[in-house]
């Protein structure tokens, strides 16, 4: 049996019942296929199964109170999945629906995203099944305040650096940094996504989604296109949600549908991203009371609807495995050209396939939303330096980031025999630079 084939069946026989983490490493070893053929030494130092199998693994509880005197007890999550190129990095996300499956996948993907953006970052993830939705502020910071009450044993400024994810915002990382500091005594830069008072970085609030636009946008340059006049559909109404938008709307582009975990919103006037920041950012309200107060915009219950809507430009923002087979033929069927992956393997296998048959340029997440944890390593810097850059420094260097990423998948992918397929490009760029700390690292 060929090496990559070997390794994933001892995977999936090896960690059952994960299979977000099985979609991961499937679509990442397949993707290395090439790679693999090139250099048999990989496999004497048994690469790949090293690769796939996390540093370390850490599960914890996390008990709090609620306002009402109620004691709740979660589970908290930190997958220190890499460490070859950098301390690990990579989110925290609460959301009801975290399980160990999820956080694996999140963090395989999460070392060649981090290997794309040219910065010194290892792969990691973390996160909570809390659910952060109804809670009231004294809630959210007891709780993050327990969350770190464990975490803090296992991050450090260079060891590990959490960041926000789904359900963790500005908010929560103010929270947890505070008993960080408070526990640590240390104020330095041992999570990303901090507020600008306390050695956050400019810029970072919109970086994935703007990051996103960015690569979009070289994508469409290099076929003498732009964004100009085309429509969009952005899902998820989020933190990359909203800035994909933004960028794109200032590129010229029509974003006309966006929703949130209820159902979705479609404005064929375009969206009026001040009246969704307000709901979303200021009123934590849900996405069905932008209908209410636009005239002309629809609101309807469920999120797959989203996907019939005609489009030439689609950038899931929400979740995995938002967009399956069904939604990809459709889409394809109303004339999409391009696929952007804001969110984290917002598309299945299967979903990939539709699109790269019919010809889609199709952008996968760990290339297309990695401007996120990109400015989080301009924040590290930062931290590391006592620096504070401009607005227009970073976004400038984000930017740069973008670009290259696109031309390394690109080259990538013709390199190595495969040209246009940016899944196998992106995953051959991201695990090369790895591969190579890994060999010189010898078999630990
Ligand atoms: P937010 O929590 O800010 O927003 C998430 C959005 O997605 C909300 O609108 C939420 O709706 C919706 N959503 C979440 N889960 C589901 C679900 N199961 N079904 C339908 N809708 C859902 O998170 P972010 O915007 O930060 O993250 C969005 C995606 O981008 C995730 O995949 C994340 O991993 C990825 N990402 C984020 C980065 C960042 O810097 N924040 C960087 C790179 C990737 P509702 O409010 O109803 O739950
Ligand atoms: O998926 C991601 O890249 C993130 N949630 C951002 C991680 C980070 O460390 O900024």
């Amino acid at each position: 049996m060929q090496y990559v084939e070997r390794v994933l069946k001892e995977l999936k026989e090896k960690n059952p019942n994960e299979p977000e983490f099985h979609q991961a490493a499937t679509e990442i070893l397949n993707g290395l296929k090439p790679v693999i053929e090139k250099h048999p030494e990989y496999e004497k130092a048994a690469l790949l199964e090293r690769f796939t199998e996390p540093e370390r693994v850490i599960l914890f509880r996390v008990p709090w109170v609620d306002d009402a005197g109620k004691v709740h007890v979660n589970k908290g999550y930190r997958v220190q999945f890499n460490s070859a190129i950098g301390p690990y990095k990579g989110g925290l996300r609460f959301h009801p629906s975290v399980n160990l499956s999820i956080i694996k996948f999140l963090g395989l993907e999460q070392i060649l995203k981090n290997s794309l953006t040219g910065l010194p970052i290892g792969g990691g993830k973390g996160g909570s099944n809390f659910d952060p939705k109804g809670k009231s502020d004294n809630e959210i910071m007891k709780f993050c305040q327990s969350f770190m009450t464990e975490l803090y044993r296992h991050i450090g400024q260079d060891t590990d650096v959490p960041a926000g994810d789904i359900g963790v915002g500005g908010r929560e990382i103010g929270y947890m940094f505070g008993q960080y500091k408070r526990i640590r005594d240390e104020h330095v830069g041992v999570l990303t996504g901090r507020g600008l008072s306390y050695g956050g970085s400019l810029a970072r609030t919109e970086a994935t989604g703007y990051g996103l636009v960015y690569i979009t946008e070289e994508t469409l340059k290099c076929r003498n296109d732009s964004f100009k006049g085309k429509t969009v559909v952005v899902s998820g109404s989020g933190n990359v949600a909203i800035y994909a938008t933004e960028k794109a709307q200032q590129l010229g582009a029509k974003v006309v549908a966006l929703y949130d975990s209820n159902g979705y919103i479609y404005d064929k006037n375009g969206i009026r991203l001040d009246v969704v920041k307000q709901i979303k950012e200021v009123e934590r309200g849900r996405i069905k009371e932008y209908a209410n107060r636009v005239k002309g915009a629809e609101y309807h219950e469920g999120c797959k609807g989203i996907w019939t809507i005609p489009c030439d430009i689609a950038l899931p923002c929400a979740t995995q495995n938002e967009i399956d087979e069904e939604s990809a033929k459709i889409l394809v069927k109303n004339g999409v050209k391009y696929v952007g992956e804001g969110a984290n393997m917002p598309t299945t296998l299967e979903g990939i396939a539709v699109f790269q048959k019919a010809g889609v340029v199709f952008l996968p997440a760990k290339a297309a939303n990695a401007g996120g944890v990109a400015t989080s390593a301009l924040e590290m810097s930062q931290s590391s330096g006592r620096l504070f850059w401009t607005f227009e420094e970073v976004d400038a260097k984000l930017k740069n980031i973008m670009v290259n990423i696109y031309h390394n998948m690109d080259n990538a992918a013709k390199e190595y025999g495969c040209e246009g397929d940016y899944v196998a490009g992106a995953n051959i760029a991201g695990f090369l630079k790895v591969a190579n700390a890994m060999m010189a690292h010898g078999i630990v």
